[in-house]
């Protein structure tokens, strides 16, 4: 069982007494952009929130001896290990949390749950539906004995994303005819950035697609409380190769020398290769730049996808709007202390777009942060998505996402990628 030892231990003010707390001892893989994110979310949780049980960050596994350490020490881990096999073996850990890229989920989920740990792993869930599947078969197995799994599609916690479902969940926005998602960023639009893991089908199973366009579809699909039934999509690569990383970092790698190793390359540019105009040290893309597509959801909604990494000038921009028989609604994350609603039960002399600033008490997550008034920010969305992860392990509930959930986005992934290799045709969607 997840439950360790009970501690007796003061803590914090003096007099203040958190002891009998149970801990939650966790094993993180992987040390990057994700898992600093979710280090820092680790850290602060019970600090912010009244908890159950207390989190334990007992070690963070990377493959680098050096940099393993490194990371531990500035993020705040009891150890470092270089294989994260050993965190699933050990019995003073309690749950393995995966933050590395998609070629490793399944097969460290697969073990972690295999091993009777409970699992947080990254989105998107995996690189395959048939990878998908197994891990979504796997957590059902777990369940039984009270083994717990989600997935970490951490815009679900953004306070204005959770008011946004109450609303519909109230009947506030009445039937849903319309629901328009959109997420826009630019950090691969010049042709000189490199080759980084993102790019690369074999690590990051897709591109824009699964990266960014997996959280606007988990995120319409918990809105709604509606699957995506169908697709009609296509995809876009627009710069077909890209110099190879000096270092394969997710979003910040800088062009440089090839490292030892893959990826498939040009080693040397052959006369054919360099009159078309394609240098050494440059490697494929085998990804999509960008994914759009059309779908109907099950309650009778049409709906509009965009996901890319070219839209010049934006940043983080990922848009939701639901317009229904009773009122729309509309979210932006570089916004995401606020929420647009349009109350169409209003008197019409008083109709019109309000903009609720999403920080206060009542609001979800919110009473634990700040007096009313005070925003907050990304990182909070990780932090959230913790709270209801250990409230879900120490209650015996289910946290979502579930693997199931994530199953359902990555079976909508698979059908866009169909689709748009067979000129755009629909594309139905299975169940989970
Ligand atoms: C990069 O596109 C990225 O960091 C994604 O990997 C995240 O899932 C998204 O939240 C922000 O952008």
């Amino acid at each position: 069982g997840w439950i360790g030892p009970r501690i007796h231990e003061r803590q914090g003010v003096a007099g203040v007494t958190t002891a009998d707390k149970a801990r939650l001892r966790v094993g993180m893989v992987g040390y990057a952009f994700m898992g600093a994110a979710h280090s820092q979310a680790w850290r602060t949780v019970n600090r912010v929130f009244d908890l159950p049980s207390q989190v334990s960050m007992v070690a963070v596994a990377g493959r680098d001896p050096a940099k393993v350490n490194a990371a531990a020490q500035r993020l705040g881990w009891e150890q470092a290990v270089t294989d994260w096999r050993e965190l699933v073996a050990r019995d003073d850990i309690d749950l393995i949390d995966i933050c590395t890229p998609g070629d490793s989920h399944a097969t460290i989920a697969l073990a972690a749950l295999a091993a009777g740990k409970h699992v947080l792993c990254e989105k998107p869930l995996a690189n395959s539906v048939a990878e998908a599947r197994d891990m979504a078969s796997a957590a059902a197995t777990a369940r039984e004995s009270g083994v717990r799994a989600m997935c970490g599609f951490n815009y679900r916690r953004v306070p204005a994303v959770a008011l946004l479902r109450r609303l519909v969940e109230d009947g506030r926005l009445g039937e849903i005819r319309h629901v328009r998602a959109a997420y826009l960023q630019d950090w691969i639009t010049d042709p000189q950035f490199p080759l980084v893991w993102r790019l690369r089908r074999e690590l990051a199973g897709s591109g824009a697609l699964g990266d960014i366009g997996a959280h606007i579809v988990d995120l319409t699909q918990y809105v709604t409380g509606q699957r995506i039934t169908g697709v009609s999509a296509l995809t876009e690569t627009f710069i077909k190769r890209r110099p190879l990383p000096a270092e394969s970092s997710g979003l910040s790698a800088s062009a440089g020398p090839a490292p030892s190793g893959p990826p498939a390359t040009e080693a040397s540019a052959s006369p054919a290769a360099e009159e078309a105009g394609i240098a050494a040290g440059t490697g494929p893309v085998t990804v999509d730049d960008a994914a759009l597509f059309l779908a109907r959801l099950e309650g009778g909604a049409v709906a509009t996808y965009e996901a890319t990494r070219f839209a010049t000038g934006r940043k983080n921009g990922l848009r939701v709007e639901i317009n229904g028989s009773l009122g729309s609604a509309a979210f932006d994350l570089e916004r995401l202390n606020e929420l647009e609603f349009y109350d169409a039960t209003a008197p019409s002399a008083r109709q019109g777009f309000t903009r609720i600033l999403v920080t206060e008490p009542e609001h979800p997550y919110l009473s634990a942060w700040w007096p009313p008034g005070h925003l907050i920010g990304y990182e909070h969305s990780f932090t959230h998505q913790m709270r209801d992860l250990i409230e879900a392990v120490a209650g015996g509930t289910d946290p979502r996402p579930s693997f199931d959930d994530a199953l359902q986005v990555q079976l909508v992934l698979d059908a866009v990628e169909r689709s748009a290799a067979n000129g755009s045709g629909w594309t139905a969607v299975g169940h989970a």
